[in-house]
């Protein structure tokens, strides 16, 4: 750092003819005085002062050279030492850069040693009281001088001055770092400051979170929100990282909103769930059964009740309560009609000694019996058997009346034995009378006789 003098370059002859009549001017006068180089005559302080060579030399420092006045004289010193390029070496510390004071500032610097003068009138004060930086209070002291107030610092527009102990700093507001001399904006983003989203802002971010996160208190980082506290899910909640999910209760699905349950209509998955009929409720379904029959315990068969055994029915106590599928009946009390006579409860016969009671049938026996309508075919549905054995006889089975749809046959299954056998399906409700015929047949002694069984077949309307 050396001092460059230019007052006598000859770089232009035109300066130097002006600096020459300059010089004149002061001298011609005739106040006799004259200063040393670096110094003026100041007429109205009617002293020499110096001379602020950095504004007065168009040109005082070369290249990249700054100046820096000096009582008589004046420096050039790097300006890469004025402005130090500050970079945080990690990114993650949003702090005001400050750039190091002990990098040096103009106003730190030792001031040079003043060259001496020659004496001259009048004398000019060289050295000053104070270091640079201080000037000297009323009190004799030295008070740091604040460039930052007095605005006599050199930070550039966009940093701010920060005073010191006989200097000061430039320095940038947070949010900013010093970039080839000038303050620019920290993109935080693209540090990583955000966990999640960022958006950079001149001198800031902001920091956001994805949707189910929401920021956490120190605005960088996201935690998940748990949606189950706030009871989204119509049944089940779960939370998850970033979300959560609902489940349903037996019996329901997930909506395509994901959050409510709608019943599943199980009725619909199969017609055979229930052997009736099926109803959908709420989270499940149950199995209904027509009148005349329970839900049986598997929950979707249907029995029949039993209304005589259970004494739900309306039968007198003359008469005889017949259950069967679906419903029951009041049989009444057995009424033989003339020429017969009751020989049982279910039984009448016409007696052989009674001339009317000949063609006729000689006993009437009453059965009853249940079937289900739409019972597979075919099917032996009842036995008959002569219980008399007249040796030398013969035995007819047949159908006398009442097959009028031709629903039954019989079908004879040995010489004193044969079955009644369904063989169309038969469509309840209804009752069927059949009068089942035994005929005895002897040839040895020439005798022709019959038997009926009065068969009434209660046909249920289910086929259950
Ligand atoms: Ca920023
Ligand atoms: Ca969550
Ligand atoms: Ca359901
Ligand atoms: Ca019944």
């Amino acid at each position: 750092m050396l001092p460059e003098r230019r007052g006598f370059t000859s770089r232009s002859s035109v300066r130097m003819l002006a600096a020459l009549l300059f010089i004149l001017h002061w001298i011609q006068p005739g106040h006799g005085q004259t200063c040393t180089e670096g110094f003026v005559y100041d007429r109205r302080a009617r002293q020499c002062i110096d001379v602020d060579e950095c504004r007065t030399l168009p040109d005082a420092c070369r290249g990249d050279m700054r100046c820096v006045n000096q009582n008589g004289g004046y420096l050039c010193i790097p300006r890469s030492l004025y402005n130090q390029p500050y970079r945080p070496e990690t990114p993650d510390l949003p702090e005001p850069a400050y750039p190091d004071p002990s990098l040096g500032f103009p106003d730190t610097f030792v001031p040079a040693v003043p060259r001496s003068v020659e004496p001259s009138y009048p004398r000019v004060r060289t050295t000053a009281p104070c270091i640079l930086g201080y000037t000297l209070a009323e009190d004799g002291t030295c008070n740091d001088i604040d460039e930052c107030e007095t605005n006599s610092h050199h930070c550039n527009p966009t940093q701010v001055c920060i005073n010191t102990a006989g200097g000061y700093t430039c320095s940038c507001t947070e949010g900013y770092w010093l970039i080839g001399g000038q303050c620019q904006d920290i993109d935080e983003c693209r540090y990583g400051y955000c966990q999640q989203l960022c958006a950079n802002v001149p001198g800031s971010y902001s920091c956001s979170c994805n949707p189910g996160f929401i920021l956490n208190p120190d605005s960088r980082t996201c935690q998940d929100v748990d949606e189950c506290n706030d009871e989204p899910c119509s049944h089940g909640c779960f939370n998850t990282y970033g979300s959560f999910m609902c489940n349903c209760d037996e019996g329901f699905e997930l909506a395509a909103d994901g959050t409510s349950c709608i019943d599943l209509d199980e009725c619909s998955f199969s017609e055979f769930l229930c052997q009736h009929r099926c109803v959908n409720t709420p989270g499940s379904f149950s199995c209904v059964c027509p009148p005349g029959y329970y839900v049986y315990e598997d929950g979707r068969s249907c029995e029949d009740f039993n209304e005589c055994d259970t004494g739900n029915n309306t039968c007198t106590t003359a008469q005889v309560c017949f259950n069967f599928q679906g419903g029951f009946t009041c049989l009444n009390p057995l009424q033989c009609h003339s020429p017969y006579i009751e020989v049982s409860d279910n039984q009448c016969m016409c007696s052989a000694e009674n001339p009317a009671c000949r063609d006729q049938p000689f006993t009437i026996l009453y059965r009853h019996m249940d079937l289900s309508s739409g019972r597979s075919v075919p099917a032996d549905i009842f036995q008959m058997q002569a219980t008399t054995r007249y040796p030398g006889a013969f035995y007819i089975f047949q159908i006398k009346s009442g097959n009028d749809g031709r629903e039954f046959y019989m079908r004879q299954t040995s010489n004193v034995s044969a079955t009644l056998v369904l063989s169309r399906p038969i469509k309840g409700p209804k009752e069927v009378v059949l009068d089942l015929e035994m005929v005895t047949v002897n040839n040895v002694i020439n005798f022709r006789g019959s038997s009926i069984i009065r068969l009434t077949i209660f046909v249920s309307e289910h086929p259950f």
